[in-house]
């Protein structure tokens, strides 16, 4: 109850910091995108992660204003980036979304308010789901990604290949985007079975014409498999960690 408390007051006074993990292609190193991570600095408790207070923010219905917070505060930090960079090669930013955020109505709107007040161009926002999220979809969750995409949003799926059904999403969902769960990644170099589905899911997302982003790359020799493999895009703590924005700044427009 002192959690939910301290969550209340974290809202009204914005305690809460995004972290911005790159995005990299694989076979140039280039920098596609970023994927935004939020973190609780919370005042007597220093950094809280994600995974300590998501799931109470979602029980009590504060992820909705959160949420929207991450949305807004994402899609300005990246127009602000995209700003200074060159203008051929602009930076996509990724935002987790929760599915209590996806049953609210007014979600289309909220993302549709996010871009324009940013100026980010839609088709610089992916925003990310999770398999346990659409496996659990209403009748509404179809009708809400439609709504999305057609602003011109991309859609990507989280830990793909851990969840029940993980194909059947395929089919329903108007997914452009598939993200390799970091344990696909995580034995790619010493167990047969794992490096198969890995090569597998980048077959598939090749077949129906989705970019695969590689989760949790940690050492040279898995991004050389994925790079064998043709995994287009990547990310893990052997290229970066989530970083403050001004260590992203630091990474983006490196100062001599
Ligand atoms: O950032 P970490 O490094 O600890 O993230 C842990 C988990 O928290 C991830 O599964 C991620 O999807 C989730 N997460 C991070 N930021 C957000 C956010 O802004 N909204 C939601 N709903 N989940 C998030
Ligand atoms: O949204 P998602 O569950 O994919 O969030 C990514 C999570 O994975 C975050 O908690 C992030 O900090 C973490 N992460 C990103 N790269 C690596 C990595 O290379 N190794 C490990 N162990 N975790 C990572
Ligand atoms: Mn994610
Ligand atoms: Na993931």
């Amino acid at each position: 109850l002192q959690l939910e408390a301290d969550l209340r007051r974290a809202v009204v006074r914005h305690e809460f910091e995004l972290r911005y993990q790159p995005i990299v292609h694989l076979r140039t190193g280039e920098i596609t995108g970023l994927e935004a991570l939020i973190r609780w600095q919370h005042p007597e408790r220093g950094v809280i992660p994600p995974l300590d207070f998501i799931p109470l923010a979602e029980e009590t219905g504060m992820i909705v204003p959160i949420g929207e917070w991450v949305l807004r505060e994402a899609c300005r930090q990246a127009a602000t980036w995209n700003a200074r960079r060159d203008s051929q090669h602009p930076l996509s930013v990724s935002v987790n979304l929760s599915a209590v955020q996806l049953d609210q109505p007014n979600l289309p709107a909220v993302v549709a308010s996010a871009l324009a007040n940013s100026g980010l161009p839609a088709t610089s926002l992916i925003i990310e789901l999770t398999e346990s999220l659409l496996v659990d979809h209403r009748d509404s969750t179809l009708h809400q990604l439609e709504q999305i995409k057609k602003l011109g949003v991309r859609l990507a799926i989280d830990d793909f290949g851990t969840g029940y059904s993980s194909l059947a999403y395929l089919r329903r969902f108007p997914v452009d985007i598939i993200k390799i769960d970091k344990s696909f990644v995580d034995d790619v170099g010493d167990e047969p079975t794992a490096a198969a589905l890995t090569m597998g899911i980048i077959q598939l997302g090749r077949a129906l014409s989705l970019s695969t982003i590689a989760e949790g790359i940690e050492d040279k020799f898995q991004l050389t498999e994925l790079t064998d493999g043709n995994c287009e895009l990547g990310q893990g703590y052997y290229f970066a960690e989530p970083l403050t924005d001004i260590a992203t700044d630091e990474l983006l427009f490196p100062t001599g």
